[in-house]
């Protein structure tokens, strides 16, 4: 939908500029012994993951204030992750939610071979009711009193594994609303008891080269007390199903000022990540962009990645999971794209040898400027460089203003109420 003309026409004006930034870079880089060309391999290599459903407006429990030309079912969605991926080249492969997502597997597969595109993990859903559904997940679902709505809930995830399977995902990752609004309303061991018991069910109908994903989040739609909070419980769970069961980890899921770096250190200690959701929040869940609010945090969390990344038998999914109220949903990600980029990069710049230095000796102000030395470089040459490199936009938000391409998909796509909650 945005051409390659498009895109050359407009990284035409920007191409000198770029060259002669990213040679500038590139000679600073040089005396510090590191060799820019190395970074941009990287940063061409990194990629994460959309969710089909970051591509709508969001909303919050008030309200959901629609924009124009909003996708109506998952083709549109693919077409606008295409446009994504198209402009950052940093978005190869889109996150399905069942049942939002469902459609005919073949449909489905030659839609995302037209956008260039391929799937990530699969995404279940019983924390709302659907139409058609025998039993009510208001109490819960996989850790319900009631036998038969936990296999209702369980059916649900294993014909999401059957749906992944035809369009060739790899993983299933389960988030739970399952908890309490207050003290005594729920047996917190037995409830627990029984999420363990319906995950035991859904991990053996799991295919062999196939994992699943626990994501634990502090609260909401729980007010009290969440089955799977905090990453100790996502541990607990990972650990008691097997060796395909590993534990993703939600950067808006934890209470302020926690330190999820280092939760992210302990998962991979324990050989349990599985995956990294990113967005940003100021409060709390994951309502903002990535890297709009805690830029520095955002790239402790990648140190942690990057220097972890050697560890034998380390695959991690990562994906942008955020809301988007006020934006266009397209223009937040490819920015949010950029950004968990741009921490990567910068988490690729940090002197190891050094800073292992500087722990060893105690010395916490250089071992921590060392941090620092690599988060204030501004790598930017770097990422666009990549881009470019790839077929991308030198500054994907400029294109895909001119493109034109939100009023032309407006044409064609129905108006959508803002009545309503919304999903986020
Ligand atoms: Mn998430």
């Amino acid at each position: 939908m945005i051409t390659k003309d498009i895109i050359e026409a407009q990284n035409a004006p920007r191409a000198a500029d770029l060259e002669t930034d990213y040679a500038a870079l590139g000679a600073r880089l040089a005396r510090n012994g590191i060799e820019i060309d190395d970074l941009l391999a990287r940063a061409r290599a990194f990629e994460v993951a959309v969710p089909s459903w970051g591509t709508g407006t969001g909303g919050t429990r008030f309200a959901r204030f629609p924009g124009g030309g909003e996708p109506a079912n998952i083709f549109d969605k693919l077409d606008d992750c295409g446009v994504i991926h198209g402009l950052t080249q940093a978005t190869p492969r889109v996150s399905l939610h069942i049942p939002w997502d469902k459609a005919a597997p073949a449909d489905l597969l030659a839609k995302a071979e037209e956008q260039g595109l391929g799937f990530d993990a699969m995404n279940s859903n019983t924390f709302q009711d659907q139409p058609d559904q025998a039993h009510s997940y208001k109490f819960g679902s996989l850790s319900h009193v009631d036998a038969a709505t936990r296999a209702q809930a369980i059916e649900h995830n294993l014909e999401c594994i059957e749906i992944g399977r035809t369009i060739g995902s790899k993983a299933l990752t389960v988030w739970i609303g399952d908890g309490a609004n207050f003290p005594g309303q729920t047996h917190m061991s037995r409830q627990f008891d029984r999420y363990l018991a319906s995950m035991k069910e859904i991990y053996a109908g799991l295919p062999d080269d196939w994992r699943i994903f626990s994501e634990h989040k502090i609260y909401e739609p729980a007010f009290y007390s969440t089955v799977v909070q905090d990453w100790g419980t996502s541990l607990l769970t990972a650990q008691e199903l097997g060796e395909k069961a590993m534990c993703l980890v939600d950067l808006g899921h934890h209470a302020p000022n926690v330190n999820i770096e280092m939760i992210v250190s302990r998962l991979i200690r324990a050989g349990k990540l599985g995956g990294f959701h990113f967005n940003d929040s100021k409060y709390g869940d994951d309502d903002l962009d990535s890297g709009t609010i805690e830029p520095y945090r955002l790239f402790l969390v990648w140190d942690e990645l990057v220097d972890a990344e050697a560890t034998p038998g380390l695959d991690l999914a990562h994906m942008i999971d955020q809301s988007h109220n006020v934006t266009d949903p397209i223009e937040s990600l490819m920015i949010s794209a950029m950004e968990i980029q741009r921490a990567f990069v910068q988490a690729s710049l940090v002197d190891r040898v050094a800073l292992a230095g500087y722990q060893e000796e105690n010395d916490a102000l250089m071992a921590s400027a060392t941090l620092r030395a690599a988060f204030r470089t501004d790598v930017e040459p770097i990422l666009a460089m990549a881009r470019m490199q790839s077929g991308g936009a030198i500054d994907p938000v400029a294109t895909y203003r001119a493109s034109g391409y939100r009023a032309k998909v407006s044409e064609s796509r129905p108006v959508v109420s803002g009545a309503g909650g919304g999903i986020v």
